[in-house]
């Protein structure tokens, strides 16, 4: 599966995807507020590169994979999403890679590892600090554009480890973060 490029997203269009990923995901109203510039940078980056070493290759990693299923929650047009997700923890942290294929051509999407089962929605995002920040790196995101056959990829690194409550990822349209399309256990 080949992947586009994302574009580096100007910071304005970055805290626009924040505040609509945090409203859509319980997050507090203020947190977006708070955020200072370099904060913005560090969210920047860690939201995925696809350039980065896959899940399933990183030496000496645990790793655990799940397919994507259809949720109730997903707006028209996607009824046709596959696609797996793999995670990895190793001795650097843990890595999450995304493969998902019948999203539509050009569009954003994010993707968050979840800590309750796809049959809860996913429920609340994973958290390394519960109650913490919602932004990466207390969190992990994946922040992607579908390429123009539909495809969507990235890999997205954290330098912690993720314990036992990681166990889904959800993808979400950005534009309408609340309808979550599509969901892994792993
Ligand atoms: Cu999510």
């Amino acid at each position: 599966m080949r992947y586009i490029r994302h574009p580096r997203l100007r910071f304005g269009a970055l805290l626009l995807v924040l505040a609509l990923v945090l409203a859509a995901c319980g997050g507090s109203e203020d947190a977006a507020d708070t955020t200072v510039m370099g904060d913005e940078m560090d969210m920047a980056m860690n939201m995925g590169d696809p350039d980065a070493t896959p899940a399933s290759e990183v030496a000496g990693g645990e790793l655990v994979s799940g397919s994507f299923t259809l949720l109730d929650t997903r707006p028209s047009g996607y009824d046709d999403v596959t696609g797996t997700a793999e995670m990895a923890r190793h001795d650097g942290g843990t890595t999450v890679t995304i493969e998902v294929s019948g999203l539509e051509p050009g569009t954003e999407y994010i993707s968050h590892v979840h800590a309750e089962p796809c049959s809860n929605n996913g429920g609340p995002h994973y958290q390394f600090e519960v109650g913490g920040s919602e932004v990466p790196p207390n969190e992990i995101h994946l922040l992607f554009t579908a390429d123009e056959e539909g495809n969507g990829y990235m890999t997205a690194e954290n330098e912690q480890t993720v314990d036992g409550r990681a166990v889904a990822v959800v993808v979400h349209p950005v534009d309408l973060v609340d309808n979550k399309i599509a969901c892994a256990d792993f």
